[in-house]
């Protein structure tokens, strides 16, 4: 890199990769180029302690574990990660378990925090050398129609620099610089599925060995375990409810009454840790290359986390990208990067479909109007249809566990 008073640094990975974002879509590009030789640098804007404490997803389909094996970034979940195959539904008509680990294609999640995950990826990438610059933003990808597309940054110290490189990977999510770059034919599907949840994060032991959705008339409640000291929980709240908008012990009553604590027993209650606010949206990028640019993650797509796909389709996105770049980079083959658009919306869509799914069966109107009421019906006999019927049991597991 060289410096200049008035104009911006510049560095030059001709033959390589800029990736942006220290995501898991980045890391897992990351190492897996590193791997072969690739030459690579990921640039992410925030400081590493806010990288690796970043608390989302926990959920790891079969396939992810699978790709992170292949590539050896396996190790962590592995020894910390817990298997998974149980999910419980309370509703107004009772409750019920499905076993999906048993039906199907018998196939578990792994429950393993995001950010453990990421802090495993980014201690491999570093020990192995890889560059990675943190508090480095991306402003803009330029000339991404070119052999030498430029990123323009903004670098730790707050000066302008210039990268430029083969390709450039956009990992860097919904807000990114990838996003903001692409020419204005591009398609953007938009949902606004019109649920808010207040997400939460508490300093306590799960309450069940189970996944759990309760359905209620004052709206969802769900509980995911993370690890034996800390689960998530969710509440479906008001559309423009503020994070800090509900004390502590209302958050837990009302978890408890939607939960049905009386009849199936008291949450185990502690501190909140960590609360966002979640407007349930899904959108879909096409085509998802332009020219040398590539995008991958929740920069390709945003998911709603009804159904905990967003982790599990940034990491297979990630690794389908890593093949086509290696192929074109080391054996002139580009046939993966013509591919890869096409490739990864197959299974984005059919994500979308089935979280689209989920949010049906979750959330309902509240209103007691005519047509609340058909919706609420329709949606009791949806239950029951995934209580009583092995073949829609099947179905579910399928999509629940696969990306
Ligand atoms: P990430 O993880 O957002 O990483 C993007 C990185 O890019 C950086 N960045 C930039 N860097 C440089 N220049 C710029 N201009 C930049 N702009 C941004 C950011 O700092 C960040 O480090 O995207 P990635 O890698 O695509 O990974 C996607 C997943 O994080 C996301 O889909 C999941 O967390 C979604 N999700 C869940 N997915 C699951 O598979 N299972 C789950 O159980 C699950 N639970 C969740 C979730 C998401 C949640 N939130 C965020 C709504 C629970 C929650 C609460």
């Amino acid at each position: 890199m060289t410096d200049g008073k008035s104009r911006p640094r510049t560095a030059d990975h001709a033959t390589g990769v800029i990736v942006l974002g220290a995501g898991p879509a980045g890391l897992v590009l990351g190492n897996i180029l590193l791997d072969h030789g690739i030459d690579c640098v990921v640039l992410e804007r925030a400081e590493r302690a806010h990288v690796e404490t970043r608390a989302r997803a926990g959920f790891l389909a079969a396939n992810t574990v699978q790709i992170l094996d292949e590539h050896g970034l396996a190790e962590g979940l592995h020894r910390r990660g817990r298997m998974h195959g149980t999910c419980e539904f309370r509703t107004g008509d009772g409750r019920f378990r499905l076993d999906y680990s048993g039906l199907g294609r018998k196939e578990l999640h792994t429950v393993y925090p995001q950010q453990d995950l990421v802090c495993d990826l980014l201690t491999r990438f570093l020990a192995r050398g890889g560059q990675l610059r943190f508090a480095t933003e991306a402003l803009a990808v330029r000339d991404a129609d070119s052999e030498r597309p430029a990123v323009a940054v903004r670098e730790a110290d707050g000066r302008p620099a210039v990268w430029r490189a083969r390709y450039v990977a956009g990992c860097d999510g919904r807000h990114g610089a990838a996003r903001r770059s692409l020419p204005a034919g591009t398609v953007r599907h938009h949902r606004d599925h019109g649920v808010t949840w207040l997400g939460l994060l508490a300093q306590a032991p799960p309450s069940m060995d189970a996944v759990g959705y309760a359905v209620h008339e004052r709206g969802f409640a769900g509980h995911m375990a993370r690890t034996s000291e800390v689960t998530r929980y969710y509440l479906q709240c008001e559309r423009g409810t503020t994070a800090d908008a509900w004390a502590e012990e209302r958050i837990w009553d009302e978890l408890e009454r939607r939960m049905r604590a009386r009849e199936y027993g008291p949450l185990r209650r502690g501190p909140i840790l960590q609360r966002s606010v979640v407007d349930l949206e899904s959108d879909v990028l096409e085509p998802l290359r332009h020219g040398a640019l590539f995008l991958a993650g929740d920069a390709a797509g945003l998911i709603s986390p009804s159904a905990a796909k967003g982790a599990n389709l940034a990491v297979l996105e990630a690794a389908l990208l890593a093949r086509a770049l290696i192929d074109a980079l080391t054996s002139r083959d580009s046939a993966g990067l013509d591919a890869y658009s096409a490739r990864c919306l197959t299974h984005i869509w059919r994500a979308q479909e089935f979280s689209h799914w989920m949010i049906g069966l979750l959330h309902g109107p509240s209103g007691r109007d005519g047509e609340s009421l058909f919706h609420n019906s329709l949606r009791r006999s949806r239950l029951a249809s995934l209580r009583t019927s092995r073949s829609q049991q099947d179905w579910f597991a399928e999509h629940y566990v696969g990306v």
